[in-house]
């Protein structure tokens, strides 16, 4: 009777299983635009930072652009959400939100994604359920968890990718979110962006194996690695993960296997690797790899790229152009959106 039964299952889940998006000619030409804005657009803050025009801290993506390209290629927009740490500037992009309020808030300008006061590690939009931007290394993990608990709470079916760095993955709160995620079956994808690096500390120095992914194995959590300079293959592991969690089977943990072309934020001085070593990983650049595929498809010439190019370093200045019309946000303003708990405990005892 059993074995009729999931038979039966099997017949109407195969029938009824849905697909990822093709990956078409329009799908590797927005790929290719998205791409080299983001690329152009991270350029353009490194030099508006030595222009003291953008202050604090600033962590560039540079390298890693084939990760939002492929999970927003299989996330449902309409619906699911993400939650990153603070090298955060392309993944919002990526879920729509508009690049010149990016810019402007990453110049404290009172039109930025936060009225000017989040700055570049915490961008937000709720709009497009981008929830920051965290600075606080693992910090958005159970956070991620989290707003996976009130999707499924609320029947929402939707779905949280919630990404993390490779230096992010040794905190203890991993561990915690890993087990409840598991045991409530919670709709949630578990990211680690493993560039190599955690500041100047290398995966190698970390632990005592590399695979990253194999954290989910204690939990009986799907895990597994990929190629993350590939967005289609990104795109690939994204959409099993995701739709594994719609349907009611909880969360994967992806290692996406990456680099980063910058220092870990503008103050770094980079020891701990070798000019080679950067430009070996440049050779399998993303970027590069979309191109070849529209060339050699013939989806676009070497021309037409160029043009779009120039498209992109066009968009990237009105996007400065948008910045530096916008004022800043009036020192009325200060104390605004400050919290204060008058009657939180034990601050009487303390004061006293
Ligand atoms: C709890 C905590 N500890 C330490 C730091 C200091 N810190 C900032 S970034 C960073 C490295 C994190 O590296 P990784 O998770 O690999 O992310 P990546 O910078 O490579 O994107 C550290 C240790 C912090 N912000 N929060
Ligand atoms: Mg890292």
């Amino acid at each position: 009777m059993h074995i009729i039964e999931s038979k039966i299952f099997l017949i109407f889940a195969t029938y009824f299983k849905t697909t990822m998006k093709e990956f078409s000619k329009e799908v590797y030409l927005k790929w290719y635009e998205d791409m080299t804005m983001w690329r152009r657009f991270e350029d353009k803050c490194r030099s508006l930072y030595l222009k003291q025009k953008i202050r604090g801290f600033l962590h560039l993506y540079n390298g890693q652009e084939a990760i939002p390209a492929g999970f927003t290629h299989a996330m449902d927009l309409s619906k699911d959400s993400m939650i990153t740490a603070y090298r955060c500037h392309i993944h919002p992009m990526a879920m729509g939100v508009d690049p010149k309020k990016i810019m402007a808030e990453l110049c404290g300008k009172a039109t930025g994604t936060s009225k000017g006061m989040g700055g570049s590690m915490h961008i937000f939009s709720k709009e497009h359920r981008f929830y920051g931007g965290h600075g606080i290394v693992g910090g958005q993990i159970p956070l991620g968890a989290g707003i996976a608990f009130a999707d499924k709470y609320f029947d929402r079916k939707a779905v949280n990718i919630c990404f993390m760095g490779d230096g992010a993955v040794r905190q203890g709160a991993l561990h915690e979110t890993f087990n409840m995620a598991m045991n409530w079956k919670l709709p949630v994808v578990f990211v680690c962006e493993n560039n190599g690096y955690a500041m100047g500390t290398s995966v190698k120095r970390t632990a005592n194996h590399e695979d990253i992914y194999k954290l989910g194995l204690g939990y009986e959590m799907p895990c597994l690695p990929v190629d993350a300079m590939d967005p289609e293959k990104v795109a690939e592991a994204a959409y099993e993960a995701i739709e594994r969690a719609r349907r009611g089977d909880g969360p994967t943990f992806i290692e996406a296997r990456t680099y980063r072309y910058r220092g870990h934020s503008m103050s770094d001085a980079e020891p701990y690797r070798t000019k080679d070593e950067v430009a070996q990983y440049k050779l399998e650049d993303p970027i590069e790899i979309v191109k070849k595929r529209i060339l050699d498809n013939k989806w676009a010439t070497e021309q037409e790229l160029e043009t779009m190019d120039e498209k992109s370093r066009e968009f990237v200045e009105e996007c400065i152009e948008f910045m530096e019309q916008s004022p800043y946000p009036d020192t009325s303003q200060v104390y605004d959106f400050v919290y204060s708990t008058p009657d939180y405990p034990f601050l009487d005892k303390l004061e006293n």
